[in-house]
């Protein structure tokens, strides 16, 4: 990396860590832009706080038992990886997947610390997670396991201790189950303990919408920024869950038109514009397929999933990966940029290989890096604490327009950041540089811990 304390780092993290691929990417990815800055401080190598960064506060796994509808006991793996608190208590979604394992937990939680940092919100990072697979279970079934889950994760967090949120897999509905159980097993009411409630009982208004907002709001400023705008551009966006839908609303909102959704099977291609009432029933009210859009948009064509996403063949000037990470590979990459692409917004975290990125920024691709373009969410859920601590509540629109300029902030530290360091319009490094140096220097001030 051309940096010997840097290159030393790398090793040992790729040594300890050989058998985490997905945090060793993460860490790969951050260090690998810090060489201007760490070269100026040549005292964080005595300090070890590199090292330090890269080592988990702690790491939690347990046992997570529960009864299925048959009666028969299931068992799964429960993890929360409170990573680092140097900022705030740490912060960070549960993630329920099938392909939820340590280095996932380890890779989301490393990098939640910097978006955190970001937001410039008192939060220090973290993230949780179950290989429970949510799909087919009943209702009755979600909760035994949410109720489960909670049981054990309850000795760990607490509003001024670790506050946990939604992910992939983990919506309104498990955070009412998981905070039901916290509740029963306390005897307190703590609200501020999660985020991502309902609005019935502490949520924040403008929470849902937050990171798919906060992703265009992130996505509006870079193209404001290089004399564009979202008006008239056509869009792809990768996954049909919470971030991808309200991406595609403030996108369409913004006089985009957004002409492909998908999930873990496939895609459907809208040549005339997505209908975003029809993908919202068919994945908030029914829990349905994105095949089963072909049933209201006859028009509309299904690319299954085979190899590789094929939504990333599809002809547009923006894409948004809101799915899952390493969803663009370099193969993705250069169909994408064979075919015009101008702009990616990552809404999911790591969504795009390390090859991909370095693809994109060669082509002079603007590419909002998921830390700072997907932390409108997290940042919500920062101002859903502040109103639970002041047992009051703000207005859609007070939510959202605190929200508006979070992400502007954010837009601009990497702005900053990038030209300090005559970077052009290399985001990724300019979002990286700006929250290590926070970080960096609150580490330095709270000592050897
Ligand atoms: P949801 O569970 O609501 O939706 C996930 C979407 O991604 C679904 O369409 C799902 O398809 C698809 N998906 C998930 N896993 C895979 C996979 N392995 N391959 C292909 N598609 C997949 O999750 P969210 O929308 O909340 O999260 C999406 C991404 O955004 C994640 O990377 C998450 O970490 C990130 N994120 C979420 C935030 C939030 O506030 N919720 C905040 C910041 C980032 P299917 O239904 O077929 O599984
Ligand atoms: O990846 C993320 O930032 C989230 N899943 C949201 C975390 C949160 O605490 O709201």
């Amino acid at each position: 990396m051309g940096n010997a304390y840097l290159d030393k780092v790398l090793n040992e993290v790729e040594k300890k860590n050989s058998q985490e691929p997905e945090f060793v990417q993460a860490v790969y990815e951050v260090l690998s832009s810090l060489k201007a800055v760490v070269d100026k401080h040549p005292d964080y190598e005595k300090m070890a706080l590199l090292e330090r960064l890269v080592e988990p506060e702690r790491l939690i796994s347990f046992r997570v038992p529960w009864i299925d509808d048959k009666g028969q006991v299931q068992v799964n793996r429960g993890y929360r990886v409170q990573f680092n608190g140097v900022l705030g208590p740490y912060k960070g979604g549960l993630r329920f997947h099938p392909s939820v394992n340590q280095s996932i937990m380890k890779f989301l939680g490393f990098e939640q610390i910097f978006k955190n940092a970001l937001t410039c919100l008192p939060i220090g990072g973290g993230k949780g997670g179950s290989d429970f697979d949510p799909k087919g279970k009943s209702d009755d079934e979600i909760m035994r396991f949410c109720q489960s889950f909670m049981n054990e994760l309850q000795r760990h967090i607490g509003a001024d201790v670790d506050v946990p949120a939604g992910d992939i897999g983990v919506g309104a509905r498990e955070i009412g189950y998981l905070f039901g159980q916290y509740r029963k097993i306390k005897n307190i009411y703590e609200a501020g303990v999660l985020t991502g409630k309902g609005l019935d009982y502490g949520g924040s208004l403008a929470r849902k919408e937050a990171t798919g907002f906060g992703l265009i709001y992130f996505m509006r400023e870079m193209l404001k920024a290089n004399g564009t705008s979202l008006q008239g551009k056509t869009v792809i966006i990768s996954g049909s869950g919470n971030v991808a839908i309200y991406a595609c609303q403030k996108a369409q909102e913004y006089g985009a038109k957004v002409v492909a959704m998908s999930d873990s099977n496939g895609c459907v291609y809208a040549p005339n514009g997505i209908n975003l009432d029809a993908i919202k029933e068919i994945k908030e009210e029914k829990r349905g397929r994105i095949k089963d859009y072909l049933n209201y948009d006859s028009t509309a064509e299904y690319m299954e999933t085979v190899d590789r996403p094929r939504i990333w063949d599809i002809k547009a000037d923006i894409a948004l990966p809101c799915a899952t990470q390493n969803d663009i590979d370099i193969v993705s990459a250069k169909k994408l940029v064979e075919n015009g692409i101008m702009a990616i917004g990552e809404g999911a975290n790591m969504p795009t290989t390390n090859e991909a990125i370095q693809y994109f920024l060669s082509q002079n691709i603007l590419l909002a890096p998921a830390k700072a373009a997907n932390a409108g969410g997290v940042a919500t859920s920062a101002l859903e604490m502040s109103q639970n601590s002041m047992r009051f509540f703000w207005t859609f629109d007070e939510v959202n327009e605190k929200l508006d300029r979070i992400m502007t902030n954010i837009f601009n530290q990497c702005q900053k950041a990038a030209q300090e360091y005559n970077m052009g319009t290399n985001y990724v490094a300019g979002a990286n540089i700006a929250a290590f140096r926070k970080i960096a220097k609150a580490m330095r001030s709270q000592g050897v811990i």
